[in-house]
């Protein structure tokens, strides 16, 4: 079935630099090549799976235990989530949305004159499993591989009411020791601990020597990953966001998710450009409105 799939997606988008395949679990994914670099992205919830640019470490993490079927989330790369951030408003279904369980369709490939490469993602209430009954919206994820991997999602709101959401780019990313590094760039904000269900303001670089989980309030600016070991920075700048969220699960939390390694926490932390609702940043479109949130990754 796949395999199918993937060779119609080659017949209609495919060239040099667009190569779409049967991934993992037999999903359906489209691998994105040129001077830059590659990324691969899957159909099934727009997740960009893996980033490499050219000679250097892979960037973005994926764990060995991920699964990969068309019910579950993806443990890695960069989950849309969408049209909640974290736990259901509703309580009625898991955390961080549908769209990451969805599956999206192929709407373009592009290669520009500068040689960047782009494929077109898109997701609409119609392609939504019913139980979800979410309002009338259309999603547009663009992934461009140039100097920097870019994930846009636009969100429009494609009926006759206001649409409410949450949401982020949930980026995972690759360092070599999670303990050594240091997150730059948050420094005096504000944030919510959600381990230890405060607010504090934030005193330097976020170190990694716990369970880091902090949603970070009014911060628009860029993030950088610092890894001494691995000698590279992770450039992580984004729009149409203004919540921060910085994750590693460290030790017991590690052991309690079956979809991740007990000792991956140590190569992975999450810097995710959200609309987090414990900030403040849920949005609301009007009709007919629409919105980006964008995330541009690169390293110096
Ligand atoms: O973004 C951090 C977070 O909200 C954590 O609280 C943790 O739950 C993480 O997302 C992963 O969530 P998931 O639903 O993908 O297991």
């Amino acid at each position: 079935m796949s395999e199918n799939i993937a060779m119609q997606l080659q017949s209609r988008f495919g060239s040099d630099n667009f190569n779409f395949f049967s991934g993992s679990g037999d999903l359906p994914a489209v691998r994105i090549s040129n001077e830059f670099g590659v990324a691969e992205v899957m159909l099934h919830g727009a997740h960009v799976i893996s980033y490499q640019p050219a000679g250097a470490v892979p960037v973005l993490w994926m764990s060995g235990k991920s699964m990969f079927t068309e019910k579950d989330p993806i443990r890695g790369g960069i989950p849309v989530c969408w049209p909640w951030f974290g736990p259901d408003p509703a309580g009625k279904f898991g955390g961080h949305g549908f769209a990451r369980l969805s599956q999206w369709q192929v709407v373009e490939t592009m290669h520009s004159p500068a040689g960047k490469s782009s494929v077109v993602l898109e997701l609409t209430d119609q392609d939504v499993d019913a139980v979800f009954a979410p309002q009338p919206f259309k999603l547009q994820l663009t992934v461009t591989l140039g100097t920097a991997l870019v994930a846009a999602l636009k969100i429009f709101n494609t009926g006759d009411r206001e649409l409410a959401y949450s949401g982020a780019l949930h980026s995972y990313f690759n360092v070599a020791d999670a303990s050594a590094i240091a997150v730059e760039g948050l420094d005096d904000c504000s944030y919510r601990d959600s381990v230890l269900q405060c607010d504090d303001v934030q005193a330097g670089p976020v170190v990694i020597d716990r369970e880091i989980d902090r949603i970070y309030r009014n911060t628009s600016g860029i993030v950088r990953i610092v890894d001494p070991v691995f000698n590279r920075v992770i450039k992580v700048a984004k729009s149409g966001s203004t919540s921060t969220v910085v994750w590693n699960p460290w030790i017991e939390k590690s052991k309690r998710m079956p979809d991740f390694g007990d000792e991956e926490y140590h190569t992975m932390v999450c810097v995710e450009a959200a609309n987090a609702p414990a900030a403040g940043d849920s949005r609301v479109l009007p009709p007919g409105g629409m919105a980006e949130l964008r995330q541009m990754i690169s390293i110096e």
